[in-house]
């Protein structure tokens, strides 16, 4: 099998409204669809995205200068890809926008492996579990006021899930507080409750809100300190006995290297669209597991489940419904967890007509 033809599709997604984080508001997400084409007529999957539709042009000229790089070569050489982009991109850098670019190819290559041996992506990678327990990521935003944080967490219960999470990033602690206290009071002590800061805090900021905030019992305290302060995270990490989660915004091996040899992070989340794709992640989860280090993921709900699946120190998915709207299947849930797809390759299929209509728009 052959590569033929990587297409890349700019579109844009809308929220329904606007919400908020300590990164800033969302409105919507530019996207770019990469679909790889082989002779064998099976065609790869997979998009990565911009928050609020800036710069996404850089990201789709990334992927399209990557592309010839796989052109005419065996789409099932997925290593052999990702080592020669990683020589590719030497003078670009090796994080950003160019390991999204590898990210892009990268994933749509593993769907081609899984469609072309009829199998889910999990099974291929080595299957740890069939469902994964996911919490619920898209609610209890900084936007939201106390009554309605009660209401939306009451609901996400309501619908079956055992773990949700909510945004840290008021405009003073005390307010933190009291959101969390709101939120605990409206689930009850059996339910799983993480925070996220979204990178908003200082490292004595962090230390002193997450000792106020150990009497919630939150399963993890996410991002508190700017990304790339990884030493100060491994102080905050030592200092709090709540799990310190981190690392949606790390990139690749060498970058969740340094996260594990710092100790900065009780639990790792890598981000498929910037940890390196499949590839990478699979090489990041495994590296975890020789620290005896909890793996979780970020966003890309339908594609991080197979991972997940494939990973025996995977914790959570980060359920995030965002792009569920790009896919002809939805993600189904059994008791708290998110069952990992039967379906060959992702086990999800871009809705063309969707797709279609977003195009008409943009
Ligand atoms: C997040 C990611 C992307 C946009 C807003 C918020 C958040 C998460 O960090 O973990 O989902
Ligand atoms: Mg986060």
């Amino acid at each position: 099998m052959q590569v033929t033809k990587v297409e890349t599709t700019p579109v844009i997604l809308q929220l329904p409204q606007l919400i908020s984080s300590a990164l800033g508001e969302i409105r919507c997400f530019g996207c770019v669809l990469v679909h790889v084409h082989t002779d064998e007529g099976i065609v790869g999957e997979n998009f990565v995205f911009t928050l609020n539709n800036v710069r996404t042009a850089v990201l789709r000229e990334m992927i399209d200068g990557l592309a010839p790089m796989i052109i005419g070569c065996d789409p099932e050489h997925t290593a052999a890809f990702w080592s020669k982009a990683w020589t590719g991109i030497n003078f670009l850098g090796h994080k950003g926008v160019s390991v999204v670019g590898i990210s892009a190819i990268d994933g749509a290559l593993w769907d081609i492996v899984g469609k072309a041996a009829n199998r889910p992506l999990y099974r291929l990678l080595g299957g740890a579990r069939d469902a994964v327990p996911a919490y619920h990521s898209g609610g209890l935003w900084l936007s939201r006021s106390t009554d309605e944080l009660a209401e939306e967490a009451g609901l996400f219960v309501s619908q079956g899930f055992r773990a949700i999470k909510m945004r840290l990033g008021s405009a003073t602690p005390r307010q933190d507080i009291e959101r969390v206290r709101v939120v605990r009071e409206a689930i009850g002590p059996d339910i799983k409750l993480m925070a996220d800061a979204n990178q908003g805090l200082t490292e004595n900021e962090a230390i002193r809100l997450g000792r106020m905030l150990e009497e919630f019992d939150l399963a993890w305290f996410e991002e508190p300190l700017p990304a790339w302060d990884v030493e100060g995270l491994a102080r905050v990490a030592a200092a709090l006995d709540t799990p310190i989660a981190s690392g949606e915004t790390e990139y690749t091996r060498y970058g969740f290297r340094r996260m594990l040899e710092l100790r900065s992070a009780d639990v790792l989340m890598p981000d498929l669209q910037r940890v390196g794709g499949v590839t990478e992640f699979m090489r990041v989860a495994h590296l975890a597991a020789a620290y005896d280090i909890p793996i979780s993921s970020h966003l890309f709900s339908e594609m991080s489940v197979q991972v997940l699946g494939a990973v025996s120190n995977a914790i959570y998915l980060e359920y995030m419904p965002w792009f569920s709207p790009l896919y002809n299947e939805g993600l189904e849930f059994r008791d708290g967890k998110a069952i990992v797809p039967e379906r060959p390759g992702w086990g999800f299929t871009f809705n063309a007509d969707y797709v279609k209509k977003l195009r008409e728009q943009s």
